[in-house]
């Protein structure tokens, strides 16, 4: 059947790539789909909120070059962190370069991604050429990557043949390809149902979630919960501000706030798998 009304821990166990299925059984053991991206400025903010919404969260979503005041500290403070609360890491760097200059990217710098991401994502609009560098560097890791397929922003150019294309880039990559930062499930997608493939199963991972208001003036477009996981099939909701808001301080409005995202993704998911 298709992945979507399978459980996150059957998935698990199907799953090859390392990242993909720690991922899987990360969700199935902490019964969260939820996923908190920390989009803040200061290193000590960037800490606190994670160690506040850690229990509730399958995965803490960074953009690691926000962070004015990085030092390589962070990352093993981050690490700790993700060990205490059990989450997977995804830096969501969107690379979009040559296949040599992701490669250095991804595993040089500053930031050292391939070190210590589980996960991380791409732009298809170089060609197949961005997951093979990519794939020099994050595979012998362990690592997962997810191609942006569809984007939660108004006016998006990723639609059509262009989210096509990259369905099929990730089927020729299956080994290092866990999914896709999509809108919806890419199961059939370029293919007509007959071609479909029974043994694939790409994760869908979706920002563009909130409760509470419908966008946020910048072109960011939020659907709820159930929508997301519900309706559309994807596996993961991720949520940025709808959760820490403006205020890094107010720590009990941010738990609450991440039990409750935790809960209604959780809920949409035991509506979705119900037979
Ligand atoms: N993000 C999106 N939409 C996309 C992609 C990435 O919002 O299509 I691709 C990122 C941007 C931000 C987070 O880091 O997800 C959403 O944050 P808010 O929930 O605060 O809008």
């Amino acid at each position: 059947s298709s992945p979507h009304l399978r459980t996150y821990a059957e998935r698990a166990l199907q799953h090859k790539n390392p990242a993909a299925k720690l991922l899987l059984e990360t969700i199935e053991r902490k019964k969260s789909n939820l996923a908190v991206s920390v989009d803040v400025a200061s290193a000590k903010d960037f800490l606190a909120i994670i160690d506040v919404v850690g229990p509730f969260v399958c995965l803490i979503k960074t953009h690691i070059d926000i962070i004015h005041d990085f030092t390589p500290s962070l990352i093993t403070d981050l690490q700790a962190l993700s060990v205490k609360h059990d989450f997977v890491i995804f830096e969501d760097r969107k690379f979009a370069d040559i296949g040599n200059t992701v490669a250095l990217q991804y595993s040089s710098g500053v930031h050292k991604i391939a070190s210590w991401s589980h996960i991380t994502n791409a732009h298809p609009v170089p060609g197949p050429s961005i997951i093979s560098g990519l794939s020099s560097v994050g595979l012998p890791l362990g690592r997962g990557l997810l191609l942006l397929a569809e984007m939660s922003t108004k006016g998006s150019l990723a639609s059509g043949s262009y989210t096509e294309a990259a369905v099929q880039m990730a089927r020729e990559h299956r080994n290092f390809v866990i999914g896709f930062i999509a809108q919806r499930r890419m199961d059939g997608i370029g293919t007509t149902p007959d071609e479909s493939i029974p043994d694939e199963d790409f994760l869908i991972l979706t920002p563009g979630v909130g409760l509470d208001v419908s966008g946020d003036g910048m072109g960011q477009q939020y659907r709820t919960p159930r929508q997301v996981v519900l309706d559309s099939g994807c596996d993961v909701i991720i949520v940025g501000r709808g959760i820490y808001g403006k205020d890094p301080s107010l720590v009990e409005a941010i738990s609450a706030q991440a039990q409750r995202y935790r809960d209604d993704g959780w809920a949409a998911y035991l509506a979705r798998i119900k037979p």
